[in-house]
């Protein structure tokens, strides 16, 4: 081993800013790697064909290669070992400080697979060789210019033992394979696409395939394989045919054709994220392509089909077309978002696709742009970017994106899409790139537009009406105040597209005339001013405003409906989005009495009009059962949360429970009829009619169930013992489960892990049930979980099962007042730390929002970091938890 390792200690922790950006120095063209596999020991052999970039301002700078967690063996310069004086090695680079203006370098280096617990670079999941590189894993592979902006061809030779390896992969077409001595033998990939090395991937085990194959439009055949462990052969067919799908649909929408001759997807079991869209070889976590009726739910499914469209998506944006570096990460994460939520609305129910999305976006990332942790959809720092894979740079990203589509209409936004691929096709860009295309084709000027991606934190929109009966006009005044977040004190008025119509007392659409132009039924308001108004002529009565139709701009839009007219915009709203979003209202006002109620210490008492709404929507044949089911969702403790400056935990549970068996005694008969109408003994099918009912009928029987009825819990724990499918039985399974009288619930939980003790998904859920018991035995079930046999620290999936799902859906448990839940997520996190600093980065998130809770919990959060403060922290911890204790 060289001699020059540096044993400096380790720097603190260095913030890299966006306004620093420089060129890379060097350019890489071309890379040769040599992979010889072995658990603990592997060899990687690098030759990189390195010539200086005329791009960079300083024309003598040194090469400096990243390199982590690497034994350096040997470096050579055009084939010429050098001397240890010619180079030099510290924990995170080797350096050249005067290199030639184009050469070839070899470097030698073993890694440690096997005790790669991190899993970034090269590590084993259940014996099995695989990577991930996004965002700087590569570095932990061999030493490199890990970066985006720095695109070169790969070819890659993987050498392993033939019997416990035999399968080896790596992206782009295998040119040569053979045998070798010793039970060995080796293959070579070649990519023909330069790509930054985050794409890279590497896999070797004792995989199977299901193959397929897929001919795009202009008739060329790709091969189309998915590699799994052999037990779940069975349960590839699902993500075999959204792939299927996605490529069509790419080609259909986006005029996207797929560009090697093979794709191939790999299931491994320990991976940190969903899954990474590697050049011609995508690695998914298990969860994410696994599906199989028996042992995955219809929610399965559904992630399934998206995940695997969302990878292949990134094949032009994100691989084709890559980000000039990290800051732009919203670039390829955004725009893909978006384009995999078109693809899911042309799949299933457009409305129902968005009411999930946004409820998703208004919980949990409106919680992130109002924490210590809010940044802007393209942050302007980082210490380390995996914090920054956040529901704001994907999500909010995604709303981004589907603004600008909105504000320059789809024929013109799929132009600038064609433009901006064809533009920038082999290159690595910016924001600015992407929008300026769509400004081009488009004539408009969008420069307030790029607001979004610097300004944090979620726009607040005041709007009030005010009806002239004289003059027969209706006034609409638009207020916007986006609040302060960490480093970011002022705030710009931004330019937000608000999707409306107004709505007669009758229920009609009515027509919209402003300054004497018509608009039709509907139209886009664009606010762009700290406050705008907008009159509406020639309206003989007052109407009703229906406001941010399908959620058009990420904000929070308030308007002072009464209940009467949200449970009448419910009935009559044309858009199905905003029906549901007055419902949402009309329940959230409900409760929010409740919780006031609760507060003064007076008896909780359910206005009857929330009642009656339901009611109606219960009776007769549901038109859209699977609109139904999203309608008769109260809104989380978390959305609910949301509302409130000053969070009151416990109120807002006992109101939402009340609330919630209120309904379900008041509404019995109703429910148990739906609940009947719906069950059929048809075998599982996928289609779109029986996944409606299948969801319909099980929120009934939670309803049902929360009653306590004997009858109740008696069709749960039929429908558990006779379900054909995991939706059917999961539901039940979790009825009962979650019943205070915990008996039934037991037996249920111990018969199902003794069905499914062999497969590591189902037992997945079988503890994310037992973790989210709304009852004050949580806890305790949590510490027992934790020394369950199917229980691993090491697997992230098992992690976010059982304290992921406790710290973010069992809210009133997580937030106990004696601090119990906090002290035990502390208490993983430090754990975490030591060997996967990504997850503990991420679970530690929770223990981070205490900004709107009681003091006395506030006390409790703040001692659980100031615990994990004291431990020597990876970057990634020690970025959040600076951040939240600032
Ligand atoms: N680019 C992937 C997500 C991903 C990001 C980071 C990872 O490891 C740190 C892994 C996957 C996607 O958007 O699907
Ligand atoms: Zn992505």
């Amino acid at each position: 081993m060289n001699q020059a390792v540096s044993t400096q200690a380790p720097l603190a922790p260095q913030t890299v800013h966006l306004k620093d950006y420089q060129p890379p120095a060097f350019l890489i063209n071309q890379v040769e790697l040599n992979f010889k596999l072995e658990p603990s020991a592997t060899l990687v052999t690098s030759l990189l064909h390195l010539q200086r970039n005329p791009a960079h301002p300083d024309g003598r700078a040194p090469l400096v290669l990243d390199g982590q967690q690497l034994k350096l063996l040997s470096v050579e310069v055009d084939g010429q070992p050098l001397a240890a004086s010619d180079y030099q090695v510290t924990e995170n680079h080797l350096t050249l400080p005067q290199p030639p203006a184009e050469f070839v370098l070899q470097t030698q280096v073993e890694i440690d697979p096997a005790n790669n617990t991190a899993l970034e670079g090269l590590y084993l999941s259940s014996g099995n060789f695989c990577t991930q590189c996004e965002a700087e894993g590569f570095r932990r592979i061999t030493y490199y210019l890990d970066r985006p902006d720095v695109l070169a061809r790969f070819t890659t030779r993987i050498e392993a033992d033939k019997e416990a390896f035999p399968v080896l992969l790596s992206n782009g077409n295998p040119t040569e394979k053979g045998e070798l001595d010793k039970g060995k033998h080796y293959v070579i990939w070649e990519d023909p696409f330069p790509k930054p090395c985050y794409l890279f991937a590497l896999v070797g085990g004792d995989l199977h395939p299901v193959k397929d194959s897929y001919t795009t439009s202009s008739g060329r055949k790709v091969a189309l394989e998915i590699w799994v462990e052999k037990e779940n052969l069975h349960k590839c067919d699902h993500a075999l045919e959204s792939l299927k799908k996605a490529m069509r649909w790419d080609e259909d929408t986006y005029g996207r054709e797929y560009d090697l001759d093979i794709y191939m997807i790999v299931a491994v079991n320990d991976f940190n994220m969903g899954a990474m869209e590697n050049k011609g070889l995508n690695i998914f976590n298990s969860a994410c392509v696994l599906a199989d009726p028996k042992s995955e739910t219809d929610m399965a499914f559904h992630r399934v089909e998206s995940v695997v469209a969302h990878e292949y998506f990134h094949n032009w944006s994100g691989n084709r077309v890559t980000c000039r570096d990290w800051f732009q990460l919203s670039l390829k994460e955004g725009f893909t978002v978006f384009r995999d939520q078109q693809f899911s609305a042309d799949q299933h129910s457009p409305a129902v696709e968005r009411i999930q999305h946004v409820a998703l976006l208004r919980t949990a990332q409106f919680a992130e742009d109002a924490s210590p942790t809010a940044h802007p959809v393209r942050p302007d720092s980082y210490i380390e970017i995996n914090n920054f894979y956040t529901l704001t740079v994907y999500e909010k990203g995604s709303e981004v994106v589907r603004m600008l589509s909105e504000l320059v209409g789809w024929d013109t936004f799929r132009k600038g899409s064609d433009l901006y691929f064809e533009r920038f096709d082999g290159q690595a860009v910016t924001v600015e790139d992407f929008v300026n295309c769509m400004a081009e084709v488009s004539g408009l000027n969008l420069d307030q537009f790029l607001i979004w991606y610097s300004q944090a934190g979620t726009p607040q929109v005041k709007a009030e009406g005010r009806y002239d009966a004289e003059q027969k006009t209706f006034t609409l005044t638009l207020k916007q105040e986006t609040p302060p977040t960490p480093g970011q004190k002022d705030k710009q008025p931004l330019l937000i597209p608000i999707k409306m119509g107004l709505v007669s007392r009758t229920g009609h659409p009515l027509p919209l005339e402003i300054d004497g132009e018509f608009h039709g039924t509907e139209t886009v308001l664009q606010l762009n001013k700290a406050e705008q108004s907008f009159t509406f002529h020639h309206l003989e009565s007052e109407p009703l405003p229906s406001l941010l139709r399908g959620f058009s701009a990420p904000v929070k839009l308030s308007y002072a409906y009464s209940k009467e007219d949200l449970a009448f915009l419910l009935q009559h709203d044309p858009d199905g989005f905003n029906r549901w979003d007055a419902g949402q209202q009309l329940a959230l006002t409900t409760l929010q009495e409740l919780i006031s109620a609760q507060q003064q210490g007076q008896d909780l008492e359910l206005d009857p009009l929330l009642i009656n709404t339901w009611k109606q929507l219960l009776e007769g044949q549901p038109e859209d059962p699977l609109m139904l089911a999203e309608l008769l969702q109260l809104p989380s403790e978390a959305y609910i949360a949301e509302q409130y400056e000053c969070v009151d935990i416990d109120a807002i549970h006992i109101a939402r429970d009340y609330a919630r068996k209120t309904l379900a005694t008041a509404l019995y008969p109703e429910f148990l009829r739906l609940y009947h109408l719906y069950t059929s003994d048809q075998p599982w099918s996928a289609e779109a009619q029986q996944l409606a009912a299948r969801r319909l009928k099980n929120t009934c029987l939670s309803f049902l169930v929360v009653t306590d009825a004997a009858e109740a819990l008696q069709l749960a724990e039929q429908q558990f013992q006779q379900a054909d499918n995991m939706t059917d039985q999961q539901a039940a399974l979790t009825c009962l489960a979650h019943a205070e009288n915990n008996q039934p619930g037991d037996a249920a939980l111990q018969a199902f892990a003794r069905q499914w003790a062999r497969d590591p998904l189902v037992m997945d859920t079988w503890f994310s049930i037992q973790v989210t018991r709304p009852h004050p035995d949580a806890l305790d079930r949590v510490k027992a979980l934790l020394e369950h046999p199917a229980f691993s620290m090491k697997n992230p999936n098992k992690v976010r099962a059982v304290l992921g799902a406790f710290a973010g859906q069992n809210r009133h448990n997580f937030h106990r007042r004696d601090g119990a839940g906090y002290q035990l997520l502390a208490n993983a996190v430090i754990e975490l730390n030591k060997t996967n600093p990504q997850i503990a980065s991420r679970l530690v998130l929770p223990l981070t929002r205490f900004q709107k809770l009681d003091d006395f919990r506030k006390g409790k959060m703040k001692e659980a970091l100031e615990r994990i403060q004291q431990e020597k922290l990876s970057p990634d911890l020690y970025e959040v938890i600076q951040k939240a204790l600032v």
